[in-house]
């Protein structure tokens, strides 16, 4: 498994709802490196994009107002496997159905308002990453864990 990095969207309901400190928390405590992090308002055109998957189903226009609600916060995270690492912390789509313990089953209680975006595959990962971040706003640091890392 190589070192990796993903993206996580705290959606407008998250700050909305002083959840954000706790969100990063269990990112941190995992051992994700933080690599970038910001307030962001995208536009129509972006969601259109991200959710391309989603625009012809009839939940989509919910979909879009709720992400264009209010900020969000834009966090890139690093780490071996990580984009497999964060979405086993991000739980299920659905927070009726994500196993207890993770961030949507313990913080959301639908489907609508569930908190939280992460990648979910490396092509994914590789384009959030250029549709939420300038290149300026991701960085690159040691931590000293890192020199004990050795990815296989
Ligand atoms: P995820 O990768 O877990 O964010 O899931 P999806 O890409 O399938 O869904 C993106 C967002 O669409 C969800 F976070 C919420 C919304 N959605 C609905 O509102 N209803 C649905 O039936 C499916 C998704």
């Amino acid at each position: 498994m190589s070192i990796e990095r993903t993206v996580v969207l705290l959606k407008p309901d998250a700050l909305q709802r002083d959840l954000l400190g706790h969100i990063i928390t269990r990112f941190e405590r995992k051992g994700l490196k933080l690599v970038g992090l910001k307030l962001a308002q995208p536009s129509g055109n972006v969601w259109d994009e991200h959710y391309s998957h989603h625009v012809e189903k009839p939940f989509y226009p919910g979909l879009k107002a709720f992400m264009m609600h209010g900020p969000l916060v834009a966090i890139a995270l690093e780490g071996i496997g990580a984009i497999n690492e964060v979405r086993k912390i991000v739980g299920a789509t659905n927070p009726q159905e994500a196993d207890a313990g993770t961030i949507r089953a313990d913080f959301a209680m639908n489907i609508a308002a569930n908190l939280i975006h992460a990648s979910d595959g490396a092509e994914t990962a590789a384009n959030e990453l250029k549709r939420f971040f300038q290149e300026e706003e991701l960085f690159t640091y040691q931590k000293i864990s890192d020199q004990y890392i050795v990815a296989n």
